[in-house]
């Protein structure tokens, strides 16, 4: 088979909508394939950024126009018999001609088409002619033709199958897209061709095995064969009808394993399909072997979530993935690396690929296939009720068959999920009524979708939906049965409150907080930049969001008046609340065998829930999550009667230690000690309660209990920030030029909680290796900057940079000691 790509002299021409006279003016201007108009209109000088400031206001005519794609090509005829045009993505409703004629009408952003245009094809000159229907009234027209259907946000995404995000989200620009957003391919070729491929790979506990299925394309009655070689072992079968299995066995093949628990060894498979001496056509595959199960086995706490690979149950540690730009096409391979790589550098062991996105690229799932990082991906429908009948019936179908197809063969795909939020609307959102008796989607959740696995995966676990619960007769976000997510706290109370649930898997949790000052500086022009300016109002996309962060800080620190506190403020406590959340959560290990925060990444500059944001910069939460997920947790917890140390030991060796245990007064002095010696097994965790005189505060103001294990420490505080006698951070600090940055030097002279150097503040590539340090008076913290910027290394500890939650208590902050070389 012959591929050539259709990716050049492509053009992009308004149609119908409210566009603008200058857009009008210029008819047909140059267009990417692959793409979308947004960034063509961006390329051509006819729209604005629409990350910044205002400007998505100023875009959302895009959404509303028709648009026209065109490009000629010139083709000879070569002797092949077959010419297919294949669409690898189309993004949305469309019509397509080719020299006039219309050869398809797609109407799925989610899956592939391919056209037989053997009969359409000149020899010269071919017009190609993609003309895209507006898919915001495409939308709206479609959810009355469906029928109404509850759906959050305000466009009715759930009547198309296009990427939900596109017409905006909590957190996600509206932007709602068009454009050729995949490769555009002639494929020519004679005899046959290989339509799909079903990889099934597998591994009894010694040797790798795998099955291919292929299914044909074929014109030719000639014997065929399918060869398959992976692992130095081949094995081939004669083709009958149209079908095709091979299996084959690489003897003694090591196993994949999630980053923490082994290694990731992966094979080449290649297929090829011949005819007597030619090869035909030929398919490569990167395989793992691994197995999965999801263990839902009823005990005596309810109902157990467990991800159990190669037989070892494994304590996730995760985190939400939104599609990384709201342009999704123009994510590079390196970003893509870069963003799964930050992922594992923060001790993340999933990403749970969220069901308003996408089906992740295939440079996503390389990604995590190499890193170790299990993918739990989402069925793309979210927070909405969906028609079980025709055309939809069929596109979901279409584009789940493709997608598992597709990615089944990726050893980091461990869960496939029918839906996110779904089970848990119909039960509880108040849809029922609304719905008046149409369906709502519980046919791919329950029968379709699993069918699906069942044939095309059969190695990767499925649950119906996030949340679910297993045990029919109870709520789909029941904290005893399976997956919950948690927002109440969030959206309504406070974070100490996560430790009222004891819940066996959490898939979604998560606080608000802004991105990285840069990125907001970057992005907003607002003067004066408040947390209400317009700009800011843009950027913050949650209902009620300023009200929900302010409430969430008030209880614990004083809401400061000034932006840069304000900023910091927020960045803290959304890192302090996670960080609450996640060490309660595994300290109920096995009992809870999973935490999946929302959310890893941003698509855009935005106040989000995100740990790294728009701009891909590291937010104060990345470095609370590292640290709440280090593969070893000290941590102090509530119990019955008091307090408990509880070792989380999430490493393969066991964890012998002895922790000093400590209730010392902010100034230094030693008030009740205990030493504490503990076992901990590889892959246990275990908890010890304190004794009274360890537990119960003197002076609970201007107390800490301070547990330490090596290098691992947990502390607790026994009043909250604002009302306790957190003075103001005293410190001598130090700046010096290294090779690559500047090294800053702190030495406590008074407790300081969570140090943070917020090194983007002085330049906006500044990345610095640690944050969230609390320091004990006399203790020292080494902060190492990377930086191409030249000025005078003091700028790094100045009030604006180096930052303590110490400052937000008291508003008067206070001269800190300076001292410096160069
Ligand atoms: C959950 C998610 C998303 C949303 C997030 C924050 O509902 O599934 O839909 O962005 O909460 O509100």
């Amino acid at each position: 088979m012959k591929t050539r790509e259709l990716h050049d002299d492509w053009t992009v021409e308004a149609l119908d909508g409210p566009v603008p006279s200058d857009v009008r003016d210029r008819g047909a201007f140059p267009a990417a394939v692959p793409g979308v108009v947004h960034t063509d209109l961006i390329t051509a000088g006819l729209l604005s950024d629409p990350y910044l400031g205002l400007a998505e206001k100023q875009q959302e005519w895009v959404g509303s126009t028709s648009w026209l794609y065109q490009s000629d090509f010139e083709w000879q005829p070569d002797g092949a018999s077959r010419h297919d045009l294949r669409f690898a993505g189309l993004d949305t409703v469309a019509t397509i001609r080719l020299n006039g004629h219309r050869i398809l009408e797609s109407e799925n952003q989610h899956r592939s088409y391919r056209v037989d245009v053997t009969d359409t094809l000149v020899a010269g000159t071919n017009r190609l002619e993609v003309r895209f229907a507006a898919p915001v009234p495409e939308a709206d027209r479609r959810s009355l033709e469906l029928g109404y259907r509850p759906h959050v946000n305000h466009h009715p995404f759930n009547s198309i199958r296009k990427m939900a995000c596109s017409y905006g989200w909590d957190w996600g620009i509206d932007t709602a897209t068009s454009g050729i957003w995949k490769s555009v391919q002639l494929q020519s070729w004679s005899d046959a061709r290989i339509v799909e491929l079903v990889v099934l790979p597998d591994h009894d506990g010694t040797d790798g095995s795998v099955t291919v299925r292929a299914t044909l394309d074929r014109v030719t009655e000639a014997p065929l064969t399918l060869r398959i070689t992976v692992g130095g072992e081949s094995a081939e079968a004669p083709v009958s009808g149209n079908e095709v299995a091979v299996a084959v066995t690489v003897p003694g093949a090591a196993r994949w394993w999630p980053r923490g628990y082994g290694d990731q060894p992966t094979f080449e498979l290649v297929a090829e399909l011949r005819a007597e001496s030619s090869i035909l056509d030929e398919r490569s595959r990167t395989i793992g072997f691994r197995s999965v199960t999801l263990d839902t086995t009823p005990d005596d706490a309810g109902t157990p979530f467990r991800i159990v690979v190669n037989g070892q149950p494994i304590a996730v540690k995760g985190v939400n993935w939104i599609p990384d730009d709201a342009f999704p096409g123009r994510i590079e391979r390196s970003r893509m690396f870069e963003r799964l790589g930050q992922a594992a550098d923060a001790n993340i062991n999933l990403l749970r690929v969220w069901g308003g996105g996408l089906f992740e690229s295939d440079d996503f799932y390389d990604a995590a296939d190499q890193l170790g990082l299990l993918v739990w991906q989402d069925f793309l429908l979210a927070c909405a009720a969906y028609s079980e009948e025709e055309p939809m019936r069929s596109e979901i179908e279409a584009e789940a068959r493709e997608n598992v197809a597709r990615l089944g063969s990726h050893p980091s795909l461990v869960v496939l999920n029918g839906n996110n939020e779904n089970l848990w609307g119909f039960a509880d959102w108040g849809w029922q009524p609304r719905l008046e008796g149409r369906s709502w989607g519980e046919l791919y959740y329950r029968t379709m979708f699993p069918a699906i696995v069942a044939e095309l995966a059969p190695h990767v676990g499925y649950t119906p939906g996030s949340p679910f619960s297993p045990d029919a007769s109870a709520d789909p976000n029941d904290p005893q049965h399976g997956t919950m997510h948690i927002w109440d706290l969030w959206n309504q109370k406070d974070y100490p409150h996560y430790r009222d649930y004891r819940p066996r898997f959490v898939s979604e949790f998560g606080w608000q907080g802004p991105p990285t000052w840069s990125t907001l500086t970057e992005s907003l022009s607002d003067s004066p930049l408040t947390p209400e300016s317009p700009g800011m109002l843009v950027h913050q996309k949650a209902d009620n969001g300023n009200v929900k962060l302010t409430d969430g800080l008030v209880a614990h620190l004083p809401l400061p008046n000034v932006m840069q506190d304000w900023h910091w403020a927020m960045s803290l406590n959304q890192a302090v609340a996670i960080r609450t959340a996640v060490e309660w959560f595994r300290s109920l290990q096995p009992h809870c065998m999973g935490t999946i925060l929302w959310q890893l990444n941003d698509c855009w500059p935005v106040v989000s829930w995100a740990a790294i944001d728009g701009y891909g910069r590291l937010k104060p939460l990345w470095y609370a999550v590292r640290d709440a997920y280090a593969p070893r947790l000290l941590t102090i917890q509530p119990a019955d009667s008091g307090l408990r140390l509880v070792a989380v030991n999430d490493s393969a060796d066991d964890w012998h230690a002895t922790a000093k245990v400590e209730r010392t007064s902010f100034d230094g002095t030693p008030l009740a000690s205990e030493d504490i010696e503990f076992t901990v097994p590889a892959f246990a965790t275990r908890g010890v309660d304190l004794a009274a005189s360890i537990s119960r505060p003197g002076e609970p103001a201007r107390e800490v209990l301070v547990a330490t294990a090596g290098e691992h420490r947990g502390l607790w505080w026994f009043a909250e920030a604002r009302d306790s006698e957190l003075a103001p951070p005293l410190w001598d600090a130090s700046a010096v030029r290294v090779d690559r940055g500047v090294e800053v030097r702190v030495v406590a002279r008074s407790l300081i909680r969570d140090v943070a150097l917020l090194a983007d503040v002085v330049a906006a590539d500044a990345t610095v290796d640690r944050m969230l340090v609390t320091l004990l008076p006399g203790e020292e913290a080494v902060f190492t900057v990377e930086t191409k910027w030249s000025g005078d290394p003091h700028r790094f500890v100045e009030n604006d940079v180096l930052r303590s939650m110490n400052d937000l208590t008291d508003q008067r902050r206070s001269p800190t000691a300076i001292e410096g070389h160069d």
